[in-house]
């Protein structure tokens, strides 16, 4: 039985006791520990990536856990920018706001002014970028797991034998685990032949990293699978291979999961053939919990991991998935998380 078919059995039992509402407590929470009893609390999520779904979705996650727990919850969007991504955690320091996640960014730009908003008594959780602070929880996806589940994926389509391009840029935290594993997964593998390793992450990532695919597919065209470890970075490197017309050679293996990527996915033809992903709100809703959860003076664990599930082309066709939310009813594991749970935190969905 695949994944989706054993998910597809319990589904019933766990959708009817996950069906809890958003909520608004503008007046503060009932039950719940000060200050959340009382309304009035602030937060901040503050970006560094603006563009793709993948953000798009954590802040929607975030957003919605906010207003279940009361909170009204500031988004500073970011804009590839260390300099902004700075001044926006100083804008939310003046604002008063009693906790900030931050998503993403430079650590080394990030690691002094996040050390003043701890000093100035506001709680902070990173989401896939290294404040490298005990006080500052830490948001992954597991991202070794998730790199591994891609390859197994890999080899089990292509063998241990294949010619692959590589989608990857350094020092972003989530890329570069999962580059150890694929840099590990090279070396005990010898028939596994990186020729290439592009990407760009910018305002517009898809567009620059197909326009680089475009040159590395025309000049390699013995590549047969690329490894896209980023949503953005296998879209790019899908639209190369459909205008060079090489589709039908090409298996494009990925991570991260939205409705548009699905649709991208099942298309008739299409060269992206897995991917390996959370769901992106849920993990914007587990950083809220635990921002929340260490403003009450509850205990949070330093590392919160979000476990991704492998996602094939195969399945999802066969299980008629078009979009996000008809996944999360085949796959009720993709819609919940326990990470940084409390009884006194509405669960949201
Ligand atoms: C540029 S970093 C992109 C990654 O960040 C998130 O962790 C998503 O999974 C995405 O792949």
């Amino acid at each position: 039985m695949t994944f989706f078919g054993k998910a597809a059995a319990s589904s019933g039992a766990l959708v009817a006791s996950l069906l809890i509402t958003t909520t608004a407590y503008a007046a503060g929470l009932a039950g719940a520990p000060t200050p959340f009893d009382k309304g009035g609390v602030k937060f901040a999520l503050i970006g560094y990536i603006s563009a793709g779904d993948f953000f798009s979705a954590v802040q929607a996650g975030a957003k919605a856990q906010s207003a279940a727990l009361g909170v009204e919850l500031q988004v500073f969007p970011g804009r590839q920018d260390s300099a902004e991504q700075r001044l926006q955690i100083e804008q939310a320091i003046n604002l008063g706001v009693k906790a900030i996640v931050v998503d993403h960014g430079e650590p080394e730009a990030l690691r002094d002014v996040v050390q003043k908003a701890l000093d100035a008594g506001i709680k902070v959780v990173a989401f896939d970028v290294n404040i490298d602070n005990p006080a500052v929880p830490q948001v992954e996806q597991s991202d070794h797991e998730l790199a591994r589940l891609a390859l197994d994926q890999a080899v089990k389509d292509n063998g241990k034998t294949f010619v692959a391009g590589y989608a990857y840029v350094a020092g972003f935290a989530p890329l570069d685990r999962r580059n150890e594993v694929w840099q590990d997964f090279k070396k005990a593998n010898s028939g596994v032949v990186e020729k290439a390793q592009f990407g760009a992450v910018n305002a517009t990532t898809a567009l620059s990293t197909s326009d680089q695919a475009k040159a590395v597919l025309r000049a390699n065209p013995d590549i047969s699978v690329v490894i896209a470890p980023y949503d953005e970075f296998a879209r790019g490197v899908k639209l190369a291979a459909t205008e060079l017309g090489v589709a039908d050679k090409l298996k494009i293996y990925s991570a991260d999961v939205s409705t548009a990527d699905i649709q991208e996915i099942v298309a008739d033809g299409s060269p992206w053939v897995a991917t390996v992903a959370t769901n992106p709100a849920v993990v914007g809703a587990a950083a809220i919990r635990a921002a929340a959860k260490l403003v009450a003076g509850e205990q949070v664990d330093h590392n919160l991991i979000i476990k991704p599930t492998l996602l094939t082309q195969a399945e999802l066709r066969s299980a008629g998935v078009t979009t996000i939310e008809e996944l999360a009813v085949k796959v009720p594991a993709f819609n919940v998380s326990d990470v940084a749970t409390a009884q006194w935190i509405p669960v949201v969905k």
